[in-house]
Parts: C-alpha cells; structure tokens; sequence
C-alpha cells in the first residue's frame, strides 16, 4: 500500500455559467494539477461537491477526470451517497473507467447505528476489486468512526486506509495504531497538515491544496527530511492563508474565484454553496498574490 501514499488534492468540481458539470473545465484543472509533485486526485469528495450532484453528474466528472490524468495521477473516487444502491453502482462505474481507489462518507441524515454503517460500506468494498478508504468527517456527518469498526475493516486487504478529517490528533494516532504500519492514514484537516503527519498520517488530502499544491508539497517533503522548524514555519505561513479562505462566505467560492484568477475558469460552486461576490474580489486577488509570493 505504500505506493497510495502521499498528497492529494481533494479537486472542486467544475461548472459552466448555466451550472452544469463542464468536462473540459474538469479536464482543465486536472490538467493544472500535474507536473505539480501531487500524488493524486480526490473526485467527488466534500470539495468536489459529489453529494450536492445527481449520480449522473458524479459520473461526468470522474469521466473527464481520468480522460485528463489517468496514468498520470492516482485517483481516488468519493462515492458515498445516501443509499447504498447508488454506491454501489458509483463505486462500479469508478472501476470500469479505470479509477485507483474508492472512498465514503458514511449514509447521511439519518442517525444510523454502526451496523448500518458497516453495511453500507461493505457493500461498496464488495462491489469492486477496488481499494477502499473510509472517509471519517464526523463534524459533518455526525458518524464518527470506532476504533472497533476501523479495526473489523482493515482487516480486509481491500481496506487501505482512512481518510481523518476529524480534527483530533489524538483519534488519529489511535486509527493509525489499531489499522498498523500497513494502513494508511491521510490528514484531512489542511491547517493540521504538520501536527497530523508527526503523530502518523502518511498523507494528506485537502481542499486548500487546490490553491496552493506546492506549499503542501513543500511541507511534506520538509517534514520527511526532518526539517521540521522549517515545516513549522511554512505551515504556520499557510495557515495565515487558510484562515482568510475560511473568512469568505464560503471556502469553495474564495478557492474557485483564486483559480479563476490564474486562467483556470471551474465556474461557481453549487448552491447552498454561496460564490465569491464582488465585493470580495481586490481581497481575494491580493490573497492570491500572498499565496504566489510564499
Ligand atoms: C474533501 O473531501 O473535499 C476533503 O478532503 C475535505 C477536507 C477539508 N475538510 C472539510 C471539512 O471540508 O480540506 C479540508 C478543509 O477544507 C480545510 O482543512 C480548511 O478547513
């Protein structure tokens, strides 16, 4: 499982003016994510926007995603969707097109006992010969993954790793423990990148690095050369940018209009997701100014 490690950028989806799912845009930024020393793609995830599109869209995405890179970047494919049909039937559509490994939230809005949640998952891990990561987001999905059933699951050798989003190092040392040196865990929380690979990610996948992919690169390397003042500092650094992304009125739209502003068009993220508004756009270029000069 060693050759899945590493960072990942946790990709936005891209849209045309009318707000639907454009292909050459989605090529466009999956192009722009290469020759960058990114391990790979995270599809369809909370930054993708995979739940607030129908099945039919999650699919147009991953299709242009690996037209683009296939080959050139490890892509892992969210398919979590409410109901374990439609799941299934996106996890089998992410083999078919050639996809690296699968990945899932649990079931949303019901309040649903382990068991449920197990079952779910393992329908998707029995569905393909896919690689599996569960995807752990409590603060969203009000789940939060047990040592108990990541234990029970990472027993299966299609079940490589976590996906911690959690913001608890802690609970993150505990995964890494029970899975074993064998499993992966990728830090989910962007500003946490450092404090997560010390106490044992060994990876990461955000949705900041979409705007900046070469300071996390940096970061990464800086911490397995040890050099981890300088990483303390840059991480720092990072941040300082991070904590302005989070001040707009939503993530998405700050990070897609930072695109936009270097060519790379990906439209508005979708409603309730609020765009970047005019009044916002001198600070968010001066933002992108920030990020380019660090
Ligand atoms: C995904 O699936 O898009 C992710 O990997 C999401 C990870 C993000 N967490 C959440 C809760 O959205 O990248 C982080 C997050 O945006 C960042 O740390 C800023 O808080």
């Amino acid at each position: 499982v060693s050759k899945y490690k590493g960072i990942y950028i946790a990709m936005y989806s891209a849209y045309d003016e009318a707000g639907n799912v454009d292909k050459e845009r989605v090529k466009q930024l999956a192009r722009y994510y290469t020759g960058k020393g990114v391990k790979g793609l995270y599809v369809g995830g909370s930054s993708g926007e995979g739940i607030l599109q129908n099945e039919e869209e999650r699919k147009q995405v991953l299709e242009a995603v690996m037209e683009e890179v296939r080959g050139e970047l490890t892509i892992i494919v969210h398919v979590g969707a409410n109901s374990t049909r439609e799941s299934v039937e996106l996890a089998k559509h992410a083999e078919s097109h050639g996809a690296d490994i699968i990945s899932a939230v649990p079931s949303i809005y019901y309040r649903l006992p382990e068991a449920a949640v197990e079952t779910h998952w393992q329908h998707m891990i029995d569905s393909t010969n896919l690689p599996f990561i569960i995807y752990n987001i409590p603060q969203t999905t009000g789940f939060t993954l047990s040592t108990k059933l990541l234990a029970k699951l990472a027993a299966q050798d299609k079940v490589i790793g976590v996906k911690m989003s959690g913001e608890s190092t802690f609970e993150l040392q505990q995964y890494k423990e029970t899975g074993g040196e064998e499993f992966l865990v990728f830090n989910g929380p962007d500003e946490q990148f450092l404090a997560g690979r010390i106490m044992g990610a060994d990876g990461g996948i955000g949705g900041t690095y979409g705007v900046m992919p070469e300071l996390f690169v940096k970061l990464d390397y800086l911490f397995q050369e040890n050099k981890i003042e300088e990483a303390r500092m840059l991480q720092i650094k990072i941040n300082g940018i991070i904590k302005k992304l989070l001040s707009y009125p939503s993530l998405y739209g700050a990070c897609k209009h930072i695109l936009s502003l270097r060519g790379i068009e990906t439209g508005n993220p979708r409603l309730p997701m609020l765009p970047a508004s005019a009044e916002h756009h001198d600070s968010l270029a001066q933002l992108n100014r920030e990020i380019e000069e660090t």
